[in-house]
Order: C-alpha cells, then structure tokens, then sequence
C-alpha cells in the first residue's frame, strides 16, 4: 500500500465508516493535499487530493468561491479523474530494453543501473560518430511544467556539445507566425475581461467550452452571454460552444477561412465601413498609395477588388468556395463592422491547416479595418496571447550546435535531414550537418501518435539504420512508447513535484504537490538524466548541486523577486495555488494605436504589416502571397483530388481526452465516444446510418470507427476527434479511429507547420 506523504500541504478532516450493523469504525485520518494538473490541456486545474493510509479517496476541486474575484480553476470531468487514468495497474513499472523489431512493442526488463549506462553509451557513440546535431529532443507535452522533461534533456545535450533544436508548437505554428509577422509580436492578446465591454464577439474555429483553453476564456464568455452580446461561431461544426453559450452559429467548409475574411473585407470596403484613417496611420500595404516603395507585389485593396487578376472578392465569389450563403457574409461583415466595438476571436482550428497562416492574416485585416485593434473591448485578434506576469523557467544554457528545424519537420530530419536548408525551415545554419540519429522522446506522444502520417512515420522509425536509438519515458505503453529502445517508467503529477503555469494566459502560478508514492518503479526524469550526467562527467554542471524541489524554489524565489506580491515559498507550496490580485485591464497594442510614431510595432516597419517584405524576399517551397488573402490548398475545399477522396476530414479536441491522455480511461470514454461525425447526405449517398463501423480512408491510411449521422456538420465534411491511440490489425488498418494515419505530413509554407486539420479521405460502412 502506498504510503502517504508527511510534506506540510495536508489538511485534516475527520472520518469514519459506518458497518451494516451501524458499529462506528473510526478511521485514520482523511488528509487533503493540494495540487495543480500539468498536462496541456488549458487547464491548470486545481486538483484536491482527498487521501487516507497512501490512497487517493476521491479529487475535488476549485469553488468560485475560493477564487474570489479571479476565474475559476476548476477541473473538469478529465481533471477528477486523474486518478483512475494515471494509477492504474497497465502502468509502466521498471525501464525496459527492445528486444524484438522495433515498434513491436517487446521488451525486457532491465535495471536502472543498466538502463543509465546504455543511454550514456548510446549518447556518447552518437555524438562521436555523427556530430551533436543529430540528436533531437521531440515536442512532448506530458509535463507541461516550469521543470519540463523535455527542457530537461536539453539542458543536459546542450551542457555536452549540442543539438538539434526546434521551434514551432504542433498547437499553433501558423498563428504565431502569421502574429509576428503582422504585429512583429506574438503578444497580441488583451485581457479577456475585455470582452464584456464587447458589443459583438466572433469565435472563429474556436471551440473553448470543449477545448479547455485557460480559466479566463469561458469565464469572461459566459459573463458576456449573460449581458446579451451576441455571439457567433464560425467552424464546420456546430461545436459544444454553440450551445454553451447559445450562439449563433455559421458553418464553413474547412481551410476557406481567408476567402471568407477576404469577402468580408471586401464588404466593409465597399460599404464604406472601414476606417481608412486608421490603415493609413498605423498599417503598411492596404491600398496602393501605402505600399512599401520596393513592393513587387499588389496590395490589399488591389487585391479585394480584383484589378489584377479580374476576380474581386465578393460574397458571391466567397460562396462557391466556403459555403457560406453571399447573404450570411454580408450580414456577418456588416453586423461586425457596425459594432463598435467588437471581438474577433481565433482559436487555433482554423490555423492547424495548409495555408494556416493565411485565415489568420485575413482575421487580423478585419481587426485592423474596423479599427478594433488597440480599443477596449475590440480583439487585435492572431494568438491572444498575453503575459502579465513572469514565470519561472530553468537558467539557459547556450546550444553550442545553434541550428533549428520547425517541430514538425523531424520525420524529414530523419529521412535526409543533411539535405534540410533555409527553405525547408531551417534557422541558426545553412544546412543540417546530420540527419537525426537519435531521438530523446519524454512525456510525449508525438512520435507516433500525435504527428501525422502514422503509417510514413512507422515505417521511417522501423528503419533503425536511420534512427539509430530512441529514447522514450512515458506512464504507458503507448503507440509511441512502443517504438522506444529504451522505455522508461515517469511518474504521474500525482506521484512528483512541480510548478505549473497559465497555458496561454491567466494570471497565477500553481504548485504541483506530490501526493502518493511513485508505482513500480517510476522516477521522474530528472533523476535519471542527472545519472547520465554524471557519467557524461557533467554531474555539477547539470545539477547546479540541485535537487528537484531545490530547483523548484530556486525558480520560484527568482520570480518573486520580480514579483513582490508571491508569498514565501513554502506558504505557495502548502496553498498549491497563488491568484495575482487586482490586475489591472490590458488592452494590446493601445499605444502603438494611439502614437505610432512615438510607439511604433515591432515590424521592420514600425506599422502593423498587411504587406510584408519580409515576405516578398523569402524563399518558400509554395507559393506564399505578401499580403492575406485565400490561397486554395492541398487537400481543400477545391483539390482536384476530391473527385477520389470526396470528404473534407476535420480533427477536434475533444473533451474526453488531452490529446491522447485518458484514452485508456473507459469512465471517461461516454463523455464523447469515438464517431465518425458525418452529414446525412453524404451518409444516405453512402448508404450509412448511425451506429454503423465505418472505414474512413486516403492514400496514406485507413481507420475504423463508428459513424455519427449528424446534421452538426457541413456536408462534405467530416470530423473525428484526434488523440485516439493508433490500434493497427494484421492488415495495418487502424481499429481506433486515430485520425493521423489519414494526416498529411507536408508542411504550411510560411510557418512549416502542421496541416493535420486539412484532408480528403473517403468513407465507406464495413463490417464490425
Ligand atoms: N479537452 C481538451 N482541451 C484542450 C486540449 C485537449 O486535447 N483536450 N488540448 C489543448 C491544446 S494543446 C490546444 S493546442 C488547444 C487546441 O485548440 P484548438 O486548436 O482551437 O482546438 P480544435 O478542436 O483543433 O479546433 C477548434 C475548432 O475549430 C474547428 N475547425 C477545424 N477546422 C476549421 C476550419 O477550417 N475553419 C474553422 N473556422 N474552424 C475549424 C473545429 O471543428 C473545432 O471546433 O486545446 C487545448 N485544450
Ligand atoms: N491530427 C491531429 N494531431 C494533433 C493535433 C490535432 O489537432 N490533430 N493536435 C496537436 C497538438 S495541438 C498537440 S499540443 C500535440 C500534443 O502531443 P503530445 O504532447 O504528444 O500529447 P499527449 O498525447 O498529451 O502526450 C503526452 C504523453 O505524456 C504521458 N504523460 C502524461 N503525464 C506524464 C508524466 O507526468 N510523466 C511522463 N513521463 N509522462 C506523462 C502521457 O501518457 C502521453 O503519452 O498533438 C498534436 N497532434
Ligand atoms: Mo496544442
């Protein structure tokens, strides 16, 4: 039985238990251990450990009334049930070593010793034989936590000569990108109690009721349904969102977002309703008399109405390939123009696309014509992000290797990594030196599972004469632990100690207590790289003479410095949770709005860049325009190649997982079962009907799952909630519904990042 721990965060309360024949057995006492979760989902839920005798009784979790005047931390149906999900006995228990082919999934097991000892050989070998550059630490976000796994291992290859590092998230490489790119800043976010002084909020592929984005977000939106502001949601699917805040809601075809913002765009124009002045004072490129005076290319405007290419953005124009009815985009564009002022608002769905980058840039246009940017209670609309206090992070140590590829380029990396330019996003360098050799994958499932093209990416990793050893730590024997050479046994939050943070806004910083003992024989990956360390002769050096909870003070105590109002360590740790009190409004860009002169953008150009020159004089594998606009991608609305693969296939986040987490966890699975979602018509043209199994399938894979007949839906379109984990048959058809082996693996051009919301498959109704 797990022992409970003796740190100084319980609280007691009494028990007891009563027999059927009503004798009162007093019991040990029930203790309540406060905590924070830390995978990446939005939430930083609060978690209450209810334990006795070393087991967790039941987790409870924030009240309004605990948190006062700030948001909520509140675990939702995932977050109570941590427990059943991560201390469950399929839990990974010692370090294993492969011994049949890769990705079969046998092991044996082996000491720790041996396990620390094999990886410094391998580290070593590695290094020597093909450069620092070959080793790669994945995207993981299992522990998203200040003192991550992953920042981990990097501190460690950093310290021992170099290597490959990445930038770019799998969440939002398109919207960040297209962010800086216009604002020269990614912080384009407000305080979301801005929306209450909103007179009309659009939420754009953004589904925060299911995807929990952060505390903040359906806080301020149930406020803002609550006073009346309309709300409209713009996805292909009427989303939970919809009916949590009783919104209006407009469907579109996937991946035509920029053809509806550039018909809106259009409207405002020609209804008179944009604010000239404003793009002429604080913005680059809208019509041809603010242009940089080296643009090669036409500008905004030029482009809306058609003079160059004879084809003027108009709602009729925008129909044909949205969907959208021309009369909804006029009303849309006119209600949001008029409606001073007004919020639009981007999750990341619309983003996760090929030509991501584009509806974002079309988002910001709009934000910028109707002049909603800079004012309370408007959106500058791109990421959202903001950050209004610091946050603890490990000290940097410089990448002596300095080269980078975006995170969703390393299959490519492995493949022919040394043929890796500049133009397949490579920065820090020329080219790659190496192709990847080895891969550090910790508290991440993106080796397989969560990258696309599950079947090319299997079948790259197989080959171990390209990836020549990968090292995995997870909690389970997931689709991509199963490809480790060496597999690990971490811990749960539960079982260990961290510091978690806001996701991509909220203002408190919460304290991860460890709970029960660590299972089997599980250790947090600090532990084991400081071993490696020490036979790397690096010990000191990565340890700083550490441990993890020294560590976690010392970033503590290093953000209270700048943060007067932290109380004392040990008072944060005991609470779990600090909530910064009395933040004032922020409201993004409101000086560089107001005087650009005097508090210019971060742009090369100091205005907000519709045109962009940094744009003009890059090289990319796609055509990639200066200015927003619709581009009709691979796999869209209008690829040729829906003559085969008639069905636009769209993934979600659903609320039944974080990502591929819980997916183990039957309780949870009635929260949203595994369906294809499927429009009537296109399931009556198919002869299929509710309930049945379905085949959903393309070039690059096939999965089986269950249809929903809905009329949730657009039709020709189809959506499956992604982080299902990958069950292949002796056919290699996937049994789970994992929608990644339908995911193409060709990047975005000007982010290089993931199109896994952008495919054509077909379905068809097969046998159970
Ligand atoms: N429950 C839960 N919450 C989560 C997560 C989780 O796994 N589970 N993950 C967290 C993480 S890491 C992230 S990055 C975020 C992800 O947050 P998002 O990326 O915003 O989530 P998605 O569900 O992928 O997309 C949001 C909505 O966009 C819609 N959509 C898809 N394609 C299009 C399109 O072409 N146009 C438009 N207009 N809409 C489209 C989808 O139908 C969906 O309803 O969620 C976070 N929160
Ligand atoms: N098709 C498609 N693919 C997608 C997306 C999509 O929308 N569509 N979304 C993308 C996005 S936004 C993201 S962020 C990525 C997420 O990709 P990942 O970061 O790979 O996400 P998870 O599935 O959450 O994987 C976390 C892993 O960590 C393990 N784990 C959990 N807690 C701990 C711990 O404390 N210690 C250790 N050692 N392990 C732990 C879990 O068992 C799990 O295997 O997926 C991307 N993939
Ligand atoms: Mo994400």
């Amino acid at each position: 039985m797990r022992r409970f721990l003796t740190a100084s965060c319980f609280h007691s309360t009494k028990a007891c238990i009563r027999t059927p024949f009503l004798q009162v057995i007093p019991m040990s006492d029930e203790r309540i251990i406060h905590t924070t979760g830390r995978n990446n989902c939005g939430g930083r839920c609060i978690i209450h450990a209810h334990v006795r005798d070393g087991e967790i009784l039941r987790l409870t979790t924030d009240t309004p009334e605990a948190a006062g005047n700030t948001p909520p931390l509140t675990a939702c149906a995932r977050g109570l049930q941590y427990h059943k999900t991560f201390l469950h006995p399929d839990r990974l228990k010692t370090p294993l070593l492969r011994v049949g082919e890769r990705g079969e999934g046998k092991f044996r097991t082996i000491s720790w010793q041996e396990a620390v000892e094999r990886i410094t050989e391998q580290w070593i070998r590695i290094r020597d034989a093909y450069g620092v550059g070959s080793r790669y630490v994945t995207y993981a976000t299992g522990v998203s936590a200040a003192f991550s796994p992953r920042s981990l291992a990097k501190r460690l290859l950093a310290l021992d000569g170099g290597f490959l590092d990445y930038y770019n998230s799998y969440s939002t490489a398109c919207i960040e990108h297209a962010t800086r790119l216009m604002y020269g800043t990614e912080l384009s976010g407000s305080s979301r109690d801005n929306w209450l002084k909103s007179k009309l909020i659009l939420l754009w592929g953004h589904n925060p009721s299911e995807t929990h984005f952060d505390a903040s977000t359906m806080y301020y939106l149930r406020q803002a349904k609550e006073r009346g502001i309309p709300i409209i949601v713009i996805d292909p699917r009427r989303s939970d969102t919809v009916k949590a805040l009783g919104a209006e809601w407009i469907p579109l075809r996937p991946a035509t977002d920029a053809a509806l913002c550039d018909a809106m765009a259009y409207v405002i124009w020609t209804e008179g309703l944009a604010d000239k002045a404003f793009l002429d004072r604080c913005c680059v490129g809208f019509d041809d008399a603010h242009l940089p005076s080296d643009a090669t290319g036409e500008s905004v405007l030029s482009y809306l109405l058609g003079i160059i290419d004879g084809v003027p953005k108009t709602p009729a124009w925008a129909e044909r390939i949205t969907g959208v009815p021309a009369e909804t985009i006029r009303s849309l564009a006119t209600r949001y123009a008029a409606a001073k002022p007004a919020a639009l608002i981007l999750g990341y769905g619309a983003q996760r696309h090929a030509y991501g980058e584009q509806g974002v840039r079309g988002a910001i246009l709009l934000a910028c014509m109707t002049r909603n940017v800079g004012v309370p209670g408007g959106w500058a609309s791109g990421t959202g992000y903001m950050n209004r206090h610091a946050l603890p992070h490990l000290p940097f140590v410089p990448n002596p290797y300095r080269m980078e590829i975006p995170t969703f380029r390393w299959t490519d990396a492995v493949d022919h990594g040394h043929e890796m330019t500049a133009l397949h996003g490579v920065r820090g360098g020329d080219r790659l030196q190496s192709d990847i050799k080895m891969i550090v994958n910790l508290a991440g499932n993106c080796l397989i599972n969560q990258h696309s093209d599950i079947n090319r990416t299997a079948a790259l990793l197989r080959d171990t004469s390209k990836c020549e050893f990968i090292l995995c730590s997870d909690l389970f024997l997931t689709p991509s632990a199963r490809f480790a050479d060496i597999l690990l046994p971490g811990v749960s939050f539960l079982e260990s100690e961290n510091i978690t943070m806001p996701w991509e806004c909220g203002d408190f910083l919460g304290y991860n207590n460890q709970v029960v003992e660590p299972i089997g024989e599980g250790r947090f990956e600090y532990d084991w790289l400081s071993e490696v360390a020490r036979n790397l002769g690096l010990e000191q050096a990565f340890t700083e003479g550490l441990d993890t909870p020294g560590w976690l003070r010392r970033m503590y105590d290093e953000v209270r410095a700048k943060e007067p109002q932290l109380p004392p360590f040990a008072e944060f740790k005991e609470a779990g949770i600090y909530r910064y009190q009395n933040d004032p409004p922020l409201v993004a860009f409101e000086r560089e709005c107001a005087d650009p002169e005097r508090h210019p953008f971060p742009t090369p150009s100091g205005r907000i860049e519709l045109y962009s020159m940094q744009v003009q004089k890059a090289a990319f594998e796609q055509p990639f325009p200066a200015i927003p606009g619709y581009v009709p991608p691979p796999e869209g609305a209008q690829d040729p190649l829906h003559e085969r693969y008639p069905i636009q296939l769209i993934g979600y986040h659903t609320k039944r997982r974080c990502h591929s987490i819980h997916d183990n966890n039957p309780n949870l699975e009635k929260l949203d079962p595994q369906r294809l979602w499927l429009h009537p018509t296109d399931a009556a043209a198919r002869g299929i009907s509710d309930g049945d199994t379905v085949e959903v399938f393309n070039d690059r894979g096939r999965t089986r799952t269950i249809a929903c007949v809905t009329e949730n839906i657009m039709p020709g379109v189809a959506a499956l909630a992604q982080g299902a984990w990958y069950d292949p048959d002796e056919s290699g058809v996937d049994r789970a519904g994992s929608i990644n082996v339908l995911t193409s693996w060709s990047s975005t051009p000007l982010a290089r990042g993931n199109p896994q919301h952008t495919n054509l498959v077909e379905v068809k109704r097969t046998d159970p």
